[in-house]
């Protein structure tokens, strides 16, 4: 199959010259592509019904470090990982910045966990106990410091606060402890650093939630100041929101801030991206290649739960998605589809977006492996590797998960 992708690459190349892109300059981009994995993603993780233990999965940070590293080497595109406090916490923080280093990978965004103490029943920063408030940032400051020993230049915040009942607390209230708490916590930010601001409509609270949406991240964000951003998880839309459309308008606000990456078929699924919407993800990178330089600084990273999938092959999947997803939509005529716009030609528009949609880009990303010095397939050398048999020999099943799940 590789060889086939390569043997393809030169009569790729030729059609694409001919259609005026400029091969040379994609590549180039492809390569510069930055895809954060997450360290949950390599431990056992599941369902509310069922977590089952995958034979080599990580059981604690060494081997999710060890493993991300792993997937980096694969796909010369995750050089970084997202690491989650308290299930990724250590003593020495340098110590794991240069673990990390030493599999060729630096330490990405720092989450902390706000929904597993059992004082976060009723919710952690929103929480109606002034005690609870106080737990709730005190882990939002630790984790600041934990970005300064890291290098984290990322504090990603997602709050599973919200009611389940009519009349069960005030939502105005609920409003005002979340704008102090982050008020809080963007103070201990180290310098040069960011707050992303995750939102999503519902689960775990079924009848209010307090960030359920961009607009109300996006809000909150302007009230805290230029270091605070949206953060867009794909599963966390009530269906048929268009999703491309909510990165393009926070895209030209400059508040865009990152991505949780993950497909879905009903709510928040968090299946292996670009699975169930392989075409909305080639939309949304598409506005990201339209925004040019005001997309610069978005981080990507995938967050997911694999349950019946084995976690490596899964990240590795996810990985390339994204390669494909971008890879199309930097394929994309822009002067033909400008002028097309330009002129109201709605379907002429339409066919730009498709041809490069309807390309094979396999041969290109072939052709970008080799150039980078890796293997043209990481599918294909994973399943010929070792690695995989070899952490299932030595770690064997964990039992046990992470427990809960972040959004
Ligand atoms: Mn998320």
């Amino acid at each position: 199959m590789t060889d086939e992708h390569l043997a393809a690459y030169p009569a790729l190349a030729e059609r694409l010259q001919k259609r005026g892109i400029n091969v040379e300059d994609v590549k180039d981009k492809l390569k510069k592509q930055h895809i954060e994995t997450p360290s949950w993603g390599y431990g056992n993780s599941g369902t509310r019904f069922k977590v089952f233990a995958w034979p080599g999965a990580a059981r604690n940070i060494h081997e999710r470090l060890a493993d991300a590293g792993y997937i980096h080497k694969l796909t010369g595109v995750a050089p970084s990982v997202a690491i989650h406090i308290p299930w990724d916490k250590t003593e020495d923080y340098s110590a794991l910045r240069q673990e990390a280093q030493s599999h060729g990978i630096e330490i990405g965004a720092v989450n902390p966990n706000l929904f597993q103490d059992e004082e976060y029943k009723l919710g952690s920063v929103c929480n109606p106990s002034p005690a609870t408030q106080e737990q709730a940032l005190a882990h939002m400051i630790e984790c600041c410091e934990i970005m300064e020993k890291t290098g984290s230049k990322l504090l990603s915040l997602w709050f599973a606060d919200g009611t389940n009942y009519a009349g069960q607390d005030s939502v105005v209230d609920r409003k005002h402890r979340m704008e102090n708490a982050l008020r809080e916590t963007y103070k201990h930010l180290p310098k040069g650093s960011r707050m992303l601001v995750e939102y999503k409509f519902f689960e775990p609270a079924f009848f209010t939630t307090d960030i359920p949406d961009w607009g109300t991240a996006y809000a909150l964000c302007l009230k805290l100041g230029d270091q605070a951003q949206v953060l867009v998880d794909t599963g966390h839309h009530a269906q048929g929101t268009n999703i491309p459309m909510i990165v393009a308008y926070l895209l030209d606000e400059g508040k865009l801030g990152g991505f949780h990456f993950n497909a879905r078929q009903y709510a928040d699924d968090d299946l292996i991206v670009g699975t169930t919407n392989p075409f909305e993800l080639f939309n949304i990178f598409h506005e990201l290649v339209s925004a040019g330089d005001k997309a610069k600084d978005v981080a990507y990273m995938i967050d997911q739960s694999h349950n019946i999938e084995p976690k490596l092959e899964a990240m590795l999947q996810s990985v390339i998605h994204c390669q494909v997803a971008y890879a199309k939509a930097l394929l994309v005529d822009r002067k033909a589809l400008a002028e097309a716009q330009r002129g109201g030609d709605v379907l002429g528009a339409y066919r730009v977006m498709m041809e490069a949609y309807d390309t094979d880009v396999r041969p290109l990303l072939a052709k970008v492996r080799q150039e980078m010095g890796i293997d043209p397939d990481p599918i294909g050398v994973y399943r010929k590797d070792d690695y995989a048999r070899r952490v299932a020999k030595e770690r064997g099943v964990a039992s046990g998960a992470l427990g809960g799940f972040p959004g």
